[in-house]
């Protein structure tokens, strides 16, 4: 498990807040009766902290409690004191440059889907270096394919709530390293274009922005809700709007949205370039800015 190229992967020191406690990685431990392990009963938040500021902690923090809230899940701390908790994990791991992941689960209990066979939700807050994207991608951009496994339903389990049951995706995900890229568009069960795995995606045609709709069945991102705002802030015209895969390859420009990926130029979707099969101008100028957020020089709140 040890990544000498990242020295906060597993194999090293990292220290875990978990139900109240900064404790070593090895102590950090949940039970083989916790419903989050039996039946992926919980929900979780990806952040990140740039310079010693967690990104958009209020946006993570309102999808957290309401995701739970939506699954009768009590998050048995208030918002605060999660937010306190967070930064207490990045000073005691000394981070300032973090990938932050925030969980919740059901709690232990017993065999039996009923949350009632369940004690006490558990909170634990895992702070990470970041394996990031090579630089140069973001200049190059990526490719991608579409996968055969769908979306969840949007009549089933809303993708609003991160739930800690995540296995259609990573269906999706595993298509996509077979095919030998990062990333797969998921298409939802009427075949229009919902996200990727972990990322939303973003075309540009004629000049304006176009993403899917939440009636599609995507989580709506955190990274998205600011990108739309960024656009909006330099005068594009942004649309939620159901695509088709057709739309994706005969666009623009393309790229994907998320807090891990931030803006990830898409050059190839399915083998067909798209574009110029580099990254495009208003990718471009969206990267610029988002970047200028995450350094504070632009301010967004969503
Ligand atoms: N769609 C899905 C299905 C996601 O899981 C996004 C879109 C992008 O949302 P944000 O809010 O990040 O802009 C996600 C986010 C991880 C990890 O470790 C996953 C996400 C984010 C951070 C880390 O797997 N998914």
């Amino acid at each position: 498990m040890f990544n000498a190229s990242n020295p906060h992967l597993p194999g090293t020191d990292l220290k875990v807040w978990l139900d109240g406690k900064i404790v070593p990685m090895e102590e950090a431990k949940i039970s083989v009766f916790d419903h989050g392990v039996l039946y992926g009963d919980g929900v979780f938040e990806g952040i990140r902290a740039y310079n010693g500021k967690v990104f958009q902690m209020e946006a993570h923090m309102r999808r957290l409690y309401q995701g739970a809230g939506a699954i009768c899940l009590q998050i048995p701390i208030g918002k605060e004191a999660f937010e306190k908790a967070i930064y207490d994990t990045l000073e005691a791991n000394n981070l300032n440059n973090a990938y932050i992941r925030a969980v919740v689960t059901r709690g232990a209990g017993y065999l039996g889907l009923h949350p009632g066979k369940t004690a006490n939700p558990s909170v634990f807050i895992i702070t990470a270096g970041l394996a990031l994207y090579p630089l140069e991608l973001y200049e190059k951009g990526m490719p991608i394919i579409t996968a055969s496994t769908i979306r969840n339903h949007p009549h089933a389990v809303s993708a609003q709530v991160k739930s800690l049951n995540y296995l259609n995706n990573i269906m999706a995900q595993i298509e996509a390293t077979q095919a030998g890229v990062v990333e797969a568009v998921m298409l939802n069960h009427e075949g229009y274009v919902a996200e990727c795995t972990g990322d939303n995606i973003f075309i540009v045609r004629k000049g304006e922005l176009l993403t899917p709709p939440p009636s599609a069945g995507i989580l709506e991102g955190v990274t998205r809700a600011v990108v739309m705002e960024l656009a909006k802030r330099r005068g594009i015209a942004v649309h939620e709007k159901n695509m088709t895969r057709h739309d994706l390859y005969v666009a623009d420009e393309c790229f994907l949205t998320g807090t891990g990926a931030e803006i990830m130029p898409i050059t190839h979707i399915d083998q067909r370039q798209i574009g110029c099969g580099k990254i495009g101008v208003m990718t471009r100028q969206l990267l610029e800015d988002f970047w200028a957020c995450t350094k504070g020089q632009i301010d967004v709140q969503v």
